[in-house]
């Protein structure tokens, strides 16, 4: 079986393929199914990211998918936005020649490849045999270029017009309760089809709105919000070039970041540290070359951290308790700055300093001398920032984590000053700008009270179903629409059988889709696909080319503008919005939106605090900043003060003969889109199937490096299994074990979720090994086995690096 996958792939590698090709090569009979084992290798890990391996590694990815043009304006003035990742541009005229990386230059390549998912393709192979293709081989299917329709009880998608789909949907939307009716978003969306479409869940009557951010960022959002008065990171590139010490906490840079390196990369220029947080070894932490500048692609590149230090997964509530706790000791407060910002500071106080050491060693695997090497680096420091990603954001206590890390910046006053403050690194390349302009199913009052003023209906005011909530009501047959403007639900999110199951409830299900993927898959009763155009795609309505514009990370608002011809006749995502409105509802705001949209815009101006000038600004090179309270020190919260919290220490247990599960990204591959089959930084090639787990547990436990296992999490509504991985021996933290997503998202319990986000716990499953049925073990680790003794010495070299500074 691994033979026939080998074959296809071997297909596949050489030039950009004729349309189905992916599927032509591979007799799908004999396909495998997406669960089976897929036989990784093990080799020697690379150690340092980006660098000449990264331009050429970008260049192949580039070349195969015809995206080298596109590539040369990325993140440019008057260019494309990168489809990638949320980190800002620099300044215009501070950009380096090129502005992409290498996973930007993937995700381009992704979405201007030469390949053709058409009728044809669909015609030959049954949603059965589909099934059976893993996510990598779906994504190779190329492009979507044709509405497809599965017709209840059929076995194949038949190709149907645009205009034949628009009418389907806007009847059952006509003929459904508002509340019946769920609208997905996925962070790719520009802010003006975002707009329209929180529109069109509006005017149809629902708060459903339900966001991949539920699965993300939430937690960041929801303890931010609370606390500092906006949910959104408070820092700007400026503040990141210019700290004194950034601390990297759960977050993986070099594979879903690369350009935060090079401002990283800066910071040390001028005398920044930084410390990260990790329970694995992550490789652009450790060392970066820089594949802008020819120093950084000739010498050994930037020493990235500081100090790395291999936190147990869960244990950064009891960190940054235990550093706030030493820095009260040390007397190391900004009274001036709390005193006159913030409330909550004696209970704080009196609650930190109570806590326990036993359970920060517990919770943390960290020595305690640990934790004062980083307080003396913040006391030295002139601005601290906090930057984090999803290893915060997915764990039961997340929003409590992320108050804690509030709680430490504003003891220490480093919040609303240069080189300071709270950055929570988003993931989608517009996630932050659809919350902004109302995708949202909590939405404020002011904002649907914009709604009413400006479109003449009355927007409706019970919240609407968050992810998890929206699965539970699938299941429990509440819904009977379900529509995602992007994004790949069932492979995105937990519990895979059980929202597999729930989809198939829903009568009509509607996918935005640039490309194929397991969503489509698993449709409700009858399901559309209606193609679109890609962010690097021209888009042209009534005779104009449109830009639309999207927010980074930081607040930043700037405008994009697609240059390729895509495939002919796909209509664009605001184009899709507008057809099922005006048909559904009939008022002429929807194609004069379609048609222009800058006329989106002005509704966003009239609509959204702070877009004042909104045409007129995005079109400065570089954009403009949205306001934001905490950088000048106001906290719009319901006393106008920033609030400290108590936060309870609940040690993560992990109970005996079991491992504790994160879900990391592979470097080849973007959420549930398959890149490729290697993760180099990590030494995997050929294959995603494998566990990380710490030698140590390997032995107690009885597995050795290279057997083949199933994952079984332990839930209390009953076990899950995730069929076949190899174990990795790897030192990642004691009892913390590592594997990829999507592959795993079948372990996370649907009901396990964040306190107060309520997003999904896949950082934090608890699992167990047992041995394969049926598997031989697979070739010797020994080349895994030397590059392992090689990490090791180099942190031996770092440890006694660290006790020379000391
Ligand atoms: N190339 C590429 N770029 C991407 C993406 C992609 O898939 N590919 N995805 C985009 C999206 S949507 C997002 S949200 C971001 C995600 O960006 P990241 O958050 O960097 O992504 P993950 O791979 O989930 O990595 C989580 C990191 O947290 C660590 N970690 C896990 N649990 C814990 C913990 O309890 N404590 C600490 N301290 N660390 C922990 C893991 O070891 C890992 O290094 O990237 C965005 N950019
Ligand atoms: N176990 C586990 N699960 C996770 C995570 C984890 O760390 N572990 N991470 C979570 C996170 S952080 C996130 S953000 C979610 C991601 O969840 P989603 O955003 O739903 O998933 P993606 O994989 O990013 O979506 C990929 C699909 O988007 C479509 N697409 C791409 N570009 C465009 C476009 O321009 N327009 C349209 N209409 N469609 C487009 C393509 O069809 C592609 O197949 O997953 C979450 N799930
Ligand atoms: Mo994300």
């Amino acid at each position: 079986m691994a033979d026939a996958r080998r074959a296809r792939e071997a297909g596949d590698a050489g030039e950009a393929g004729q349309a189905g090709e992916a599927g032509q090569a591979g007799e799908v009979g004999e396909a495998q199914s997406a669960t089976a084992y897929d036989d990784p290798r093990v080799g020697p890990r690379q150690r340092a990211a980006a660098g000449f391996g990264g331009i050429h590694h970008a260049m192949d990815f580039a070349i195969r998918d015809r995206a080298l043009l596109p590539l040369i304006t990325l993140n440019k003035p008057g260019g494309v936005d990168c489809p990638g990742c949320a980190w800002p541009d620099p300044k215009p005229g501070e950009e380096g020649i090129v502005e992409f990386c290498e996973n930007g230059a993937k995700a381009v390549a992704e979405e201007t490849t030469a390949r053709r998912c058409t009728p044809e393709f669909f015609a030959e192979h049954s949603i059965a045999e589909l099934r059976e293709f893993t996510d990598y081989e779906l994504g190779r299917a190329g492009r979507l270029t044709t509405p497809m329709r599965l017709a209840p009880g059929d076995t194949h998608y038949r190709p149907i017009s645009y205009e034949q789909a628009y009418d389907e949907i806007a009847a059952h939307l006509g003929a459904i309760k508002p509340e019946e009716a769920v609208f997905y978003t996925s962070g790719r969306t520009s802010n003006e089809a975002a707009f329209m479409y929180q529109l069109l869940a509006r005017r149809l009557g629902t708060n459903n709105l339900p966001d991949c951010s539920n699965m993300c960022h939430e937690s960041s959002g929801a303890a931010l919000g609370t606390t500092i008065g906006i949910g959104k990171g408070t820092v700007t590139l400026e503040d990141i070039h210019r700290a004194g010490l950034i601390i990297i906490v759960g977050q993986n840079p070099g594979t879903n970041h690369p350009r935060m390196l090079a401002a990283l990369e800066k910071q040390k220029a001028a005398g920044g540290r930084i410390v990260a947080l990790n329970p694995l070894p992550e490789a652009g932490l450790k060392n970066f070359k820089n594949p802008q500048t020819i120093r950084g692609m000739l010498r050994g590149g930037t020493d990235l951290a500081d100090e790395y230090m291999r936190i147990r997964v869960n244990g950064d509530l009891a960190f940054f308790q235990a550093l706030s706790r030493e820095l009260i000791r040390r007397d190391a407060l900004d009274t001036d700055f709390l005193a006159t910002y913030c409330t909550g500071t004696e209970a704080a106080i009196e609650h930190l300093l109570a806590l326990s050491d036993d359970e920060v060693r517990a919770a943390t695997g960290l020595r305690p001398e640990a934790i004062s090497r980083v307080a003396d680096l913040v006391q030295e420091a002139d601005g601290v920032i906090v930057c984090w990603a999803m290893g915060l954001t997915q764990h039961k206590n997340s929003v409590p984590t992320i108050r804690e890390i509030v709680n430490f910046l504003l003891l220490t006053g480093n919040m609303g000053k240069p080189g300071a403050g709270a950055c929570p690194v988003r993931g989608h390349s517009n996630v932050q700008g659809d919350r902004t302009v109302g995708i949202w199913e909590k939405p404020p009052e002011h904002f649907l009270a914009a709604l009413d003023r400006e479109f003449g209906f009355a927007a409706p005011r019970k919240h609407g179903y968050d992810t998890v909530e929206a699965i539970r009501a699938m299941r429990d047959g509440a819904v009977r629409f379900f529509m995602a403007m992007g994004g790949n639900f069932v492979r995105a999110t937990p519990d895979t059988a059980v929202t597999e199951a729930a989809m198939a409830r829903v009568d009509l299900t509607v996918h935005v889709s640039t490309k194929l993927n397991g969503s489509h898959l698993h449709p409700g009763a009858t399901s559309i696909i209606l193609p679109t155009l890609g962010r690097t795609d021209e888009d042209r309505q009534a005779g104009r080319i449109q830009s639309v514009s999207v927010e980074d990370s930081m607040g930043m608002v700037h405008a994009s503008t697609g240059r390729r011809t895509a495939h002919r006749g796909l209509h664009s995502e605001p184009r899709i919005v507008a057809e099922i409105g005006h048909r559904a509802f009939g008022e002429a705001y929807w194609r004069a939106m379609a048609d222009d949209y800058r006329v989106v815009r002005r509704h966003i101006e009239a609509t959204v605090p702070g877009f004042e000038r909104y045409e007129e600004r995005i079109a400065a090179p570089g954009g403009f900043a949205l306001p934001n309270g905490p950088r000048e020190r106001r906290f719009e919260t319901s006393d106008g003060k920033a609030h400290l919290s108590v936060n309870e220490l609940e040690v993560l247990q992990c109970p005996p003969g079991h491992l504790i599960l994160q879900t990391v990204r592979s470097h080849d591959q973007y959420n549930t889109t398959i890149y490729g089959l290697d993760d180099r930084y990590r030494g995997i090639s050929g294959g995603r199937r494998v566990v990380f787990v710490n030698p140590a547990d390997c032995a107690e436990l009885g597995v050795a490096d290279g057997d083949i296992v199933d994952l079984i999490s332990v839930a209390p509504d009953g076990e899950r299994r995730a069929p076949s991985f190899r174990v990795v021996a790897y030192d990642t933290a004691r009892q913390c074990a590592a594997a990829y997503f999507p592959e795993t998202n079948v372990l996370v319990p649907l009901d396990s979720t964040a306190e107060t986000s309520n997003t999904p716990t896949s950082k934090s499953i608890i699992i167990r090994l047992e041995p394969a049925a049926g598997q031989a073990g697979v070739a010797s680790g020994e080349e895994y086995a030397a590059s392992g003794a090689e990490y090791a010495a180099s942190g031996a070299e770092q440890a006694a690096a660290t006790a020379a500074r000391a």
